[in-house]
């Protein structure tokens, strides 16, 4: 159901080799939680409460039924904006046992973000808090199924106990089909949904295992928040319930938060964007609060980590640095524990897979021998087209996946990670499509035309610029002014352009009409 498939000669080859077992969600935690070594081990935990395996499975189980009572079918879409907590893995899990989909939005999405997923998915329900940070989510909630007819049914995440019901028989989902839609880091205005299957999740998930070495005593920490590709499956918390270890689940990855944490339950490994892992570094280098000697291994992913950062990372944290270069779409590369220092300090690894195949080419498509190039992709984990058929530009005519990552490749098979063609900003992880913010700026009424363009920050690795004609050129909007027009559009606030330059015109190529690519790139230059 609606997953692009995978030519059936690569499927097949998947399944012979072993990559693809016909497991679901629903049977691994089954199997966790009936296993008489398991099922007494703690499987998740947050600042208040702490599930064990056979919980966990019997609330999922409780919880199922009563989100099917409430008329939650198989295949239904449910959208999920839940915050590191308990709960988020006994909802998502729930909704796999009743066969239904979750869809992965983030508790910073706002009204414009959810709508588009909302609507894109044709969600049936929502599970969200009534609050959290300060925002009115129940609100938001709500304001999400007046504008989204396919919206029925809103949860609220902090009260699931009263939706428990008698468990019951829901079948078994189909190992094949699509287990849940994940967000794309976005190129585009659309909220592009990515269909992902169980098997190749799943083998996703048990690769990052081996080679991040993920056991039944790793203690994985989410610190990002955990709806996201990273946290979620590299090897994060689905690695970590596969293997029987144990998941905590931090409020905030700030260190005065998460390491709380990290000391109480002796955690073992997480993952961190580059800008917390300056921050987690530079707190250590002045002398932790918390004893954080548990740690054995710390990721980073998610945009590029300097060189020097990384560096700093092993001695100040006391532990082995992994860099991750991946994407919600599939592909994955890390560093191996073992790599040589620089290649680890220097490189974003290479693909967990042998199955994983990669390109690097010009933009019109040719084979790039030397130096870097625009990546593509195909492999056992790696979707062959968007849901309903959305951005089909990001599919070559063979079916890869054009990551539109610009890479170049070094002698020791890692990947060193150059940039993109500058159809997104990478805030320190955060992706602000420069498309979706410039149709944002449009509509203001001050603001002509608008190029929006990532600029270097030593902090974030890049932040937004946005470049302004304005409509009145003796009265431009302020920074403020486009900055509450952009929030109040029902924007996340990672989107608000960090800057606004006002420019009385954008440069001209001499001959005819410029794209807005094009300029893009003219103007970071
Ligand atoms: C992860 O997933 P997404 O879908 O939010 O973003 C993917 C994009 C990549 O195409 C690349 O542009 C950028 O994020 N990126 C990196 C990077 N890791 C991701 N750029 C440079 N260096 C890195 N290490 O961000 C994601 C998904 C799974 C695991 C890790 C990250």
């Amino acid at each position: 159901m609606d997953v692009s498939p995978w030519p059936p000669e690569l499927a097949d080859h998947y399944r012979a080799q072993g990559l693809w077992r016909g497991e679901t969600f629903d049977d691994m935690l089954r199997s966790r939680g009936g296993d008489p070594a398991t099922g007494p081990r703690i499987a998740v935990v947050d600042a208040a409460r702490r599930l064990t395996y056979a919980d966990l499975d019997d609330r999922v189980s409780r919880l199922a039924a009563g989100l099917a009572a409430l008329g939650i079918r198989p295949d239904d879409r449910v959208l999920l904006q839940i915050p590191n907590q308990v709960a988020f893995v006994e909802a998502v899990f729930a909704v796999f046992r009743v066969r239904a989909i979750p869809v992965f939005g983030l508790p910073a999405h706002r009204e414009a973000e959810l709508v588009g997923i909302a609507r894109s998915a044709c969600a049936v329900a929502i599970i969200s808090p009534r609050a959290h940070e300060g925002f009115d989510h129940r609100a938001l909630a709500e304001a999400v199924a007046a504008q989204v007819d396919s919206v029925e049914h809103l949860v609220d995440v902090d009260d699931l106990e009263s939706l428990f019901a008698e468990p019951v028989d829901h079948g078994r989902a189909d190992p094949s089909e699509l287990a849940f839609l994940q967000l794309s880091g976005g190129s585009t205005g659309v909220p592009k949904l990515i269909p992902r299957t169980h098997d190749d999740y799943l083998y996703s998930v048990r690769r990052s295992n081996e080679i991040c070495g993920v056991t039944a005593d790793t203690v994985y920490l989410a610190a990002l928040p955990v709806a996201h590709n990273f946290p979620m499956s590299s090897p994060g918390i689905l690695g970590a319930l596969s293997a029987g270890g144990t998941v905590a689940l931090a409020a905030s990855p700030t260190p005065s938060v998460a390491w709380e944490l990290v000391e109480r339950e002796r955690v073992t490994m997480t993952g961190l964007v580059p800008p917390l892992a300056r921050l987690w570094t530079e707190t250590a280098e002045r002398g932790a609060a918390f004893d954080i000697s548990s740690l054995d291994t710390i990721q980073v992913g998610g945009a590029r980590c300097p060189d020097e950062l990384a560096r700093r990372i092993g001695p100040a944290l006391g532990v082995t640095l992994q860099q991750v270069f991946g994407m919600a779409e599939g592909l994955v590369c890390y560093t191996r524990l073992d790599d040589p220092i620089d290649e680890i300090c220097t490189t974003q690894g290479r693909p967990m897979s042998d199955a994983d195949q990669l390109r690097v080419v010009d933009e019109h498509g040719e084979p790039v021998d030397v130096g870097p190039g625009f990546l593509e992709t195909q492999g056992p984990y790696t979707i062959r087209g968007y849901w309903a058929g959305a951005g089909k530009d990001s599919f070559a005519a063979d079916g890869w996946y054009r990551t539109g990552d610009v890479v170049e490749l070094n002698e020791y098979g890692n990947l060193v990670v150059r940039g993109r063609g500058g159809d997104r900003v990478n805030r320190g992880g955060e992706k602000v499509s420069a498309e979706q913010l410039e149709e944002q700026l449009l509509a203001h009424p001050g603001v002509w035309d608008a190029i929006v363009v990532a600029v270097p920050d030593p902090y974030l690795g890049e932040r937004t610029c946005a470049y302004v004609i304005a409509t009145d050129p003796a009265e431009p909007p302020s920074l403020a002014v486009i900055r509450r027009f952009v929030r109040d559009a029902g924007l996340a606030e990672w989107k608000l352009p960090d800057s606004v330059k006002v420019v009385e015109e954008f440069p001209e190529t001499g001959v005819g009409k410029v794209s807005r690519k094009k300029l893009r790139a003219i103007l970071a230059g």
